[in-house]
């Protein structure tokens, strides 16, 4: 008889070529996919972010199935449900006859560390497969990283370029003669403009009854279900895919960093959810796009600013999360330990800029970049907000959201509580900079141009104070030099004007 193996495939693993099934004959494996209450409750999921994630998940099983491979699919309302993977893998030992356990590496430490049990606690040999989706191993970035005092992004991207050869010339060197065209993408969006759309599929059977099952199941976690708008399965995913090569590609670039009252897509691909729970495939698409400007059909600035985004950022932020261990997480250079306010999960304050990134975040499990990081991240930094608060409700709202990439972007890149590991400077700013590149301010309650006074926006005072209460961590940041020194040259009575500002603002935020 031929030896059985079984294959777990996680909830972010939907890919016909994940490692694990690579080589291997139908005949011989059972693939398990479990629901489990562990990962649907670990944080409080946004009920959309469940939704997609259990909809894509019973689809792939059926594509599975229609492919020769036998699925042995567990429900989350399964009465016998043990509700953890561990669980599902030992009453599945006990259903199959198994000789040994194959599986990708997870995403994330939490899962890693259960994995690594397995062999111990069934008694059966495991083994565990490098996820072949990303374009650097764990060795790449150990290489990488080895002996630099910094770890900056832009340098292990040309590394990826070098790696992949996309958009390099035939001599090796950067397509256009820059590695990068950031500062070509700083365009601040009007109205008039004609904004692409992302396509809104609508649910069939499998998805209403998963929607109908989420309802019921996650009552008190955030968000609504009511504009649930995802592709569940690879070939929706793909049609998103040409809509935003066809529609949003060419101007990605020059938007890149804008915001926009009433618009929650822009440019933007909305392609992550479905390129982290293995519906699409990153390098794949990166050559599309490259195609794409080989074509003539899009502006280099575009192409490379979106093909950075993947094989720069992405692969970095994976790069530095299982390079800084577990502890990573309760990092807080900047000792900040204020609660997150309440209107982080109503979207109700008079704020404008944060009730429209929240108000759709709750609405769509969906922000884009720039929303993320200089609206909801900058004053969570500004504010003092306790950085593993910001990071639970990162984690919870939105879609693309599993703690590999989304853990270095909100405590590294955006709270600056890693000391400087991944940004060269805190992304903070005051309200000039969200007037400068939306129109939120022109319909916020708050007067943008002014510091103190009752209508003052509160971004500004919060601004200066964060300065001022970071001075002994945060004066020797080079980057900082200017903004200190304009702090100094300030009057002392308007720098206590603006302390007394900020204090009687973060007092009413700890009230509310
Ligand atoms: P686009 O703007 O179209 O970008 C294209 C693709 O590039 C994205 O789909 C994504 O795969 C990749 N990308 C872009 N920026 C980053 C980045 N900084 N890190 C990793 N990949 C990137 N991204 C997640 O995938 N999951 C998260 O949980 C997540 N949390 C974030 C938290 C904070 C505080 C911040 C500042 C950023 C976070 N990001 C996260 C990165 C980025 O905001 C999202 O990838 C992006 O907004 C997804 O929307 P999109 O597909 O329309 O992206
Ligand atoms: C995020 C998530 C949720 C909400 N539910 C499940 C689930 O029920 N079953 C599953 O296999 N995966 C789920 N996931 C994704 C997992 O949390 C993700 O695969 C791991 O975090 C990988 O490390
Ligand atoms: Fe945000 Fe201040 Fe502009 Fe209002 S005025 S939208 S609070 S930056």
């Amino acid at each position: 008889m031929s030896e059985k193996i079984l294959i777990p495939i996680l909830g972010d693993q939907l890919s016909m070529d994940i490692s694990s099934l690579k080589g291997q004959n139908p005949e011989d494996c059972i693939l398990l996919m479990m629901e489990v209450e562990d990962e649907t409750t670990y944080v409080r999921h946004h009920k959309a972010k469940i939704a997609y994630i259990l909809s894509a998940m019973r689809h792939h099983a059926k594509a599975l199935a229609e492919r020769g491979w036998s699925v042995d699919y567990v429900n989350l309302t399964d009465p016998d449900n043990h509700g953890s993977f561990s669980g599902e893998i030992a009453r599945a030992l006990e259903r199959h006859r198994i000789d040994r356990i194959r599986i990708t590496e997870a995403g994330e430490w939490r899962v890693m560390a259960m994995i690594e049990n397995w062999e111990d606690q069934f008694a059966i040999p495991v083994s565990v497969c490098p996820d072949r989706r990303f374009i650097a191993t764990h060795q790449d970035f150990t290489n990488w990283a080895e002996g630099k005092k910094q770890l900056r992004m832009e340098y292990f991207y040309r590394e990826m370029r070098r790696k992949t050869g996309i958009l390099l010339d035939r001599n090796g060197k950067p397509e256009g003669g820059k590695w990068n065209y950031d500062s070509a993408n700083r365009k601040p969006a009007r109205g008039d403009l004609s904004i692409p759309q992302p396509i809104r599929f609508r649910p069939d059977d499998l998805t209403e009854q998963v929607l109908a099952m989420v309802a019921e199941e996650f009552p008190s976690h955030p968000g609504s279900l009511d504009q649930f708008h995802f592709a569940v399965t690879h070939e929706e995913a793909m049609r998103q895919k040409r809509k935003f090569l066809d529609e949003a590609l060419p101007k990605f670039g020059d938007y890149q960093d804008a915001l926009l009252s009433g618009e929650p897509f822009l440019w933007h691909s909305i392609l992550s959810p479905y390129i982290n729970a293995g519906l699409l495939d990153p390098l794949d698409l990166c050559h599309e796009v490259e195609q794409r400007y080989r074509n003539g059909d899009v502006p280099l600035n575009a192409a490379e600013g979106f093909i950075r985004q993947i094989i720069g950022w992405r692969e970095y932020m994976r790069g530095i999360y299982w390079r800084e261990g577990p502890e990573y997480v309760d990092r807080n250079f900047l000792e900040a330990k204020r609660p997150l306010p309440e209107f982080y999960y109503s979207g109700d304050t008079d704020m404008h800029c944060l009730s429209e990134a929240i108000g759709q975040t709750l609405d769509l499990a969906y922000a884009h970049h720039i929303q993320r990081l200089m609206i909801t991240g900058n004053f969570a930094l500004i504010a003092g907000l306790e950085p593993q608060a910001v990071h639970q409700w990162y984690l919870e709202v939105y879609a693309d959201a599993y703690e590999w990439v989304e853990l270095p972007n909100t405590l590294g890149m955006s709270q600056f509580a890693d000391g400087g590991i991944i940004a060269s400077k805190p992304y903070a700013s005051s309200g000039n900079y969200i007037n400068k590149m939306s129109d939120y301010c022109q319909s916020c309650h708050y007067d943008v141009k002014k510091r103190v006074g009752e209508r003052a926006c509160p971004f500004n005072a919060l601004y200066w104070d964060f300065l001022d209460r970071n001075q002994n961590r945060l004066a020797d940041n080079n980057r900082l030099v200017m903004p200190y020194r304009t702090w100094e040259k300030m009057e002392s009575e308007t720098r206590d004007d603006i302390r007394r500002q900020a204090k009687r603002f973060l007092d009413q935020l700890e009230e509310n």
